[in-house]
């Protein structure tokens, strides 16, 4: 198709996304971020969700998981609250205090996974949905207005039920087709991410490096973005200005060399970033 006419969205725009802190603020002013994954065997997932969203800037940020990922989770992030849930009952007193749930990193698709994804959907909060959450989603597709979905070539594909290369092929024209079919703000990743919302030129993101081919690095953007709207930008700003930060935040670590590293070496980046 043909590309329709993007924005770059890069560096200099930073400042008047991210302004200083008023100097009377307090923690409630800069939102309440919600991780909700990290299910057997991806753990680590929702911890970097959480850790970057505090990197990011949010006020407070929680974590629901497995109850054995929780002390884990506590003794590399103190600052976060950690919440072991084993069912959608114990998601509700969660919910009613977030005010953004991060929804997907190291979900997986069992039953458990199920249905703390339906209470999240049903929950009224702004939501990030990545990872397991878009695969559930592709199972049973719905319109979410007002979210935020970030999924990797591979989730596009299972959500638009095309291949990988289909996606790949017309990159705008797949995230294009991913925000009417769920009328969300997109974030189509990989290098060149791709930002689209309904009814705007969509937006390129330049930063970022084949470093970041390394997994656990899109557990971070999802609470990167949760921070943001947690600050109160909009979707859409939450989203470019998100990648933006973590694609930066990226080629910073890259400094160091881009085999070899790692989500976390991204961590003090994204602080450094998120003062412009
Ligand atoms: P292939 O292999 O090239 O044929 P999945 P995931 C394709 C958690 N994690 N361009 C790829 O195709 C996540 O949060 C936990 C093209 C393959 O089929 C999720 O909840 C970690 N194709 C869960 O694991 C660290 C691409 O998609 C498939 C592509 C599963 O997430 C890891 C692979 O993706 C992980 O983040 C691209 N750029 N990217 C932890 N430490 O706890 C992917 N594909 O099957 O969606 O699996 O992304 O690893
Ligand atoms: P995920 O596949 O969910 O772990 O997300 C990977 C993250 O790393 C996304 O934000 C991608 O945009 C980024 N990333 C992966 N590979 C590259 C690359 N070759 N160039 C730029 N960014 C990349
Ligand atoms: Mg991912």
């Amino acid at each position: 198709g043909i590309a329709p006419a993007a924005s770059r969205w890069s560096e200099a725009l930073l400042p008047a996304q991210l302004p200083p802190r008023r100097i009377n603020t307090h923690k409630g002013e800069s939102g309440h971020v919600l991780c909700l994954g990290g299910n057997h065997g991806s753990g680590g997932a929702l911890m970097l969700c959480a850790e970057a969203a505090l990197r990011s800037g949010a006020g407070l940020a929680s974590a629901a998981t497995r109850p054995a990922h929780v002390a884990p989770l506590l003794a590399r992030c103190p600052e976060a609250m950690a919440h072991a849930v084993e069912d959608a009952f114990d998601l509700a007193p969660l919910l009613a205090r977030a005010g953004v749930v991060a929804l997907g990193p190291g979900l997986g698709q069992d039953d458990w996974a199920r249905r703390l994804w339906a209470a999240a959907l049903d929950g009224g909060r702004s939501l990030v949905v990545d990872a397991d959450a878009l695969n559930l989603l592709a199972q049973q597709p719905q319109p979410l207005a007002t979210a935020v979905l970030t999924p990797h070539p591979g989730e596009a594909a299972r959500l638009l039920g095309v291949d990988v290369a289909a996606i790949q092929r017309d990159r705008f024209a797949a995230a294009q087709a991913l925000v009417e079919r769920f009328t969300a703000v997109v974030v189509l990743k990989g290098a060149g991410t791709v930002v689209a919302a309904p009814g705007q030129r969509p937006r390129v993101i330049a930063a970022g490096n084949p470093g970041m081919a390394v997994g656990g690095m899109g557990d971070l953007l999802t609470g990167v973005i949760a921070a943001l709207l947690a600050q109160g930008l909009s979707p859409f700003d939450a989203a470019s200005t998100g990648a933006l930060l973590h694609g930066l935040a990226g080629d910073a670590a890259a400094a160091d060399g881009q085999r070899g590293m790692l989500p976390r070496d991204l961590l003090p980046h994204l602080r450094a970033r998120a003062n412009p």
